[in-house]
């Protein structure tokens, strides 16, 4: 057994989650650790609201909010939408809590002490009519290198390269509009990653684990050449920047660290308050000197997420010379499209988590975006696609086969697992091909190639079908009973098997199948146990109510005219 700390970049506070970005992190996240805790491993998920920032102060200005209000709100229907989609975190954080703001200010102290931040002037955006600076995405322009408008002054939603504001052309206010800006001098705290360039190549040369799309992003920074990095900002809402004594810090008054500086550091501060909460201990799960040297970490992010986590975060730690735990196995995922185009917040463009929700229950979701995800390229979701494979996979492959062998078991067994008969070479057959899918998936979920799990799943579902094509209990019944018996003890069986390798994808479905057969264990299934002769002779099973309703046409085209769809 193993200690597997398990993060999904943290959701920004500005309104509820669309698909595209669930898909990308924080569902495969999850089904990763449903999958390393069915194995029997002590696994912690942590997440937590990424609040700081003009993100937030834009949408609750939107809103018409004051920001602290609106991020309280905010972070509730996220959690309870997480909760929904039944990600399973041991802790849903804030990164406007009181850990996070320790932690933040005790990293820009220690990296300042050992020469890794400097205090300089820096021009900055100045909006005479908004009386402010205008940091990060308070600017909006045309993107230099994709000619993209609006592009946000910190990062192009377009071609995805981070931007400085002043890079913009033809910029103006995302406040108020205004064109009438001007460069101005204010002070601000640099992160000199100059100067830790090489200790973090050698760090990610160090990581053998990581996959080839973070790898490659990573590198690409890298040798694009890492820059100094202002991580001060001129805004209320945000660590605020103080002194090593935690009083004011002269020339810094009413500064705020960078958001991306603090976000990251909160997978420590909501492991803090997950502690805190619970009454355990954070450090042993952070701390190299204080037992987490055996703790293995994974973090699951979109390909846009990708340098914060393998640079500027890495410069964070590596800079503070401190024996933190820094992550071993990064996972990174393209884009979930909406049709042609992006799934858009701020467009409100795509479906939405608690849309989603409205529309079918969690597991429909998350079988699609886990078995059709966008792992090793982009991918669409369409309405076609969705119905196609959720009417294939779920109702007429895992369903039907359900209902089928519970439904002839009540009905010719009295619901009992019936006694008799034993298992000839057609189980024998089956038996083998189930244990080499198992295999297969076990191998997938480990790799976290989870696209090739679902289909290793899928793969057993089949086998299922198949074999009970052949056994043909029901033909069998009215010549050779105990063969009969047998076709329906092993089909009752691969019942409850089917719910243990659903459940870290299918957590709420994999229940109800198992209920159906009486079955609680709910484990992944490990290479030699026993599969297809566990359930006690005589235990009673009764017939789900339908497991899955396939998707109509017409709720294709009603979908489909409410969010849009082949022509949005
Ligand atoms: N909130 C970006 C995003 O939502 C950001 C991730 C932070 S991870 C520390 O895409
Ligand atoms: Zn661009």
């Amino acid at each position: 057994m193993s200690r597997i700390l398990i993060t999904s970049a943290l959701p920004y506070i500005n309104g509820i989650k669309h698909l595209g970005n669930l898909a990308g992190s924080m569902l495969p996240a999850d089904v990763y650790a449903r999958f390393k805790r069915g194995q029997g491993h002590e696994v912690l998920y942590i997440c937590a609201t990424d609040e700081h920032g003009t993100p937030a102060e834009l949408a609750a200005a939107a809103a018409g909010q004051d920001v602290r209000t609106y991020c309280d709100e905010q972070h509730e229907i996220q959690k309870r939408a997480g909760e929904a989609f039944g990600l399973s975190y041991d802790w849903f954080g804030r990164s406007s809590n009181a850990p996070n703001r320790r932690l933040t200010q005790h990293f820009a102290h220690v990296l300042e002490a050992n020469g890794f931040i400097e205090e300089r002037v820096d021009r900055m955006i100045y909006s005479i009519d908004d009386a402010r600076f205008l940091p990060d995405r308070y600017v909006e322009g045309t993107c230099p290198h994709c000619g993209y408008r609006p592009a946000r002054g910190d990062q192009c939603d377009n071609c995805g390269r981070l931007l400085d504001p002043t890079d913009l052309i033809e910029p103006y206010s995302a406040v108020s509009g205004s064109t009438k800006l001007e460069v101005r001098d204010t002070r601000h705290l640099y992160l000199l990653q100059t100067r830790l360039e090489d200790r973090i190549r050698a760090w990610i040369e160090s990581r053998s684990d990581w996959q080839t799309l973070a790898r490659s992003i990573a590198l690409k920074h890298l040798d694009e050449g890492l820059i100094d990095r202002g991580i001060t900002r001129d805004l209320s809402w945000g660590v605020p920047v103080v002194g090593p004594d935690g009083g004011p810090r002269p020339g810094m008054e009413g500064k705020v660290f960078y958001v991306w500086f603090d976000a990251p550091i909160e997978y420590i501060g909501a492991t803090e308050e997950w502690a805190e909460a619970s009454g355990r201990t954070w450090r042993d799960w952070w701390r190299l000197d204080e037992g987490a040297d055996d703790v293995r970490y994974v973090q699951f992010m979109g390909k846009d997420n990708v340098a914060f986590h393998t640079v500027s975060f890495p410069a964070t730690i590596l800079g503070s010379g401190e024996p933190w735990k820094t992550v071993d196995t990064l996972k990174a995922f393209n884009w979930l499209n909406w049709y042609g185009g992006k799934f858009s917040t701020s467009q409100k463009r795509g479906v939405f988590m608690d849309q989603a929700l409205e529309l079918l229950p969690a597991d429909y979701w998350r079988w699609h975006l886990t078995a059709y995800g966008p792992e090793g390229s982009d991918a669409a979701f369409t309405w076609e696609q969705f119905q196609a494979t959720t009417n294939k996979d779920l109702a007429d492959v895992l369903g039907n086969f359900v209902n089928r062998i519970v439904k002839f078991a009540e009905s010719k067994f009295d619901g009992v697992v019936p006694d008799g008969g034993e298992p000839g070479p057609l189980e024998g057959k089956l038996k083998a091909d189930v244990r080499a899918g198992i295999a297969e998936a076990t191998e997938a979920f480990e790799a976290m190639e989870f696209r090739k799990a679902c289909q290793a799943i899928r793969a057993i579902w089949v086998l299922g079908n198949e074999y009970l094509q052949e056994a043909a209990p029901w033909t069998a019944f009215k010549t050779d009973i105990e063969r009969s018996a047998v076709g329906v003890r092993t089909g009752l069986n691969l019942v409850a098997l089917f719910a243990r390798i659903a459940a870290p994808v299918m957590p709420f479905t994999a229940e109800r199948i198992a209920t159906t057969v009486g079955e609680t264990d709910l484990s992944w299934p490990s290479a030699n146990a026993p599969l297809l002769d566990r359930m006690p002779v005589g235990r009673t099973v009764s017939a789900p109510e339908v497991l899955f309703r396939k998707i109509e046409d017409a709720q294709v085209a009603e979908w489909s005219e409410r969010f849009g769809g082949a022509d949005a």
